[in-house]
């Protein structure tokens, strides 16, 4: 959406009325500009992509829900940060959720402040994330230097990651044996309909931008990152401009930072037990198993198969993981 376009509630609503709808447990999507929008999160979006004024010094993490945001999430804070962080044991991720680090654009930043929050005093580099897809980014992300780093996975893995999520909600728990339900949503996945969907458009959006400039765009597997933690936080260092010296691999710093982002460490901490960050989502909700190939335990071959199309389109667009099988 252009800068010029209203942005009045009553034309936002006349707007988002206007799209072809579905629902996704129970909430209602929107088709906005080719991807699945929560309603709710609808006037936060056009209100990032009116208002927001990217820096050179930016570095915004982009992802899918489910794909390893909050991992990401911890990492690129203690990367970023770590001259100015304590030790390891009194480190902030004791106190703040991951999230509270690096706030998303549509889910926080310009959620209830939403024309124009004051982010010009925060100082560089400036974290933020979004689901948002490329396509859809404003331009001042697109034509400014700030970088993004884009953290994919599997999308079976991811689609199971989302259920399990999903069924935490109280409005939704003890609907667990409900195979149908099961079935609906994985039928409207891989139809690409889920939160910030199509999957294989959000991926392969910011994958062709790798591609045309990977100065930009880093684009991460949450597989590769499980499979060799060391090798990409290396990588995510260098991406960012704040890479590892000799003297900090000498003192086991990756090794700390791996371990201290690790799923079991942030699972363990007394601030994911009980906090909240978003209003209906417990800290608790965010670490599950956080395993590779996990979907076997939940989907049949058959339901498997349905993704097919889905992994066929990636393949054919020239996206091949490194890490997981492109045929089910
Ligand atoms: P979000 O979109 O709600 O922020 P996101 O963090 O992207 O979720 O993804 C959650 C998944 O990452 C969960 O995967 P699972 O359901 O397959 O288990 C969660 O367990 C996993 N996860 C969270 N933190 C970590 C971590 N530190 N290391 C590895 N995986 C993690």
């Amino acid at each position: 959406m252009a800068a010029s376009e209203p942005t009045n509630t009553t034309s936002l609503d006349s707007l988002r009325d206007s799209l072809p709808k579905e629902l996704w447990f129970g909430d209602t999507l929107y088709l906005y500009q080719g991807f699945w929008c929560f309603g709710v999160l609808f006037d936060p979006t056009v209100a990032f992509q009116t208002h927001f004024e990217a820096h050179d010094t930016d570095i915004i993490l982009a992802s899918l829900p489910k794909t390893g945001t909050t991992w990401l999430k911890s990492l690129l804070y203690t990367i970023v940060n770590r001259q100015n962080l304590p030790t390891i044991s009194q480190h902030i991720l004791h106190s703040k959720n991951p999230h509270e680090l690096i706030q998303h654009f549509e889910l926080e930043v310009y959620r209830y402040d939403h024309n124009r929050p004051d982010l010009a005093d925060i100082p560089p580099p400036r974290l933020f994330a979004t689901h948002v897809p490329y396509p859809s980014l404003p331009d001042s992300i697109k034509t400014s230097k700030c970088r993004i780093v884009y953290v994919s996975r599997n999308p079976l893995d991811t689609f199971v990651s989302l259920w399990h999520f999903f069924l935490q909600f109280d409005r939704i728990k003890g609907t667990e044996a409900n195979a149908e339900l099961m079935e609906e949503h994985l039928s409207k996945y891989c139809k690409g309909i889920c939160p910030f969907g199509p999957h294989e458009d959000h991926l392969l959006g910011y994958w062709k931008e790798t591609q045309k400039n990977p100065q930009k765009v880093l684009f991460l597997e949450y597989e590769g990152l499980k499979k060799d933690p060391k090798g990409h936080l290396k990588k995510l260092a260098e991406f960012v401009g704040y890479p590892f010296s000799k003297e900090e691999e000498e003192n086991n710093v990756i090794d700390d930072i791996i371990d201290i982002c690790s799923l079991k460490s942030l699972k363990d901490m007394e601030i994911n037990k009980t906090g909240h960050v978003f209003p209906e989502v417990e800290n608790k909700f965010l670490f599950r198993k956080g395993e590779v190939g996990n979907w076997t335990n939940d989907l049949t071959p058959s339901m498997a198969k349905q993704f097919d199309q889905m992994l066929k389109k990636i393949k054919d667009a020239g996206f091949c993981s490194t890490y997981y099988p492109m045929d089910v």
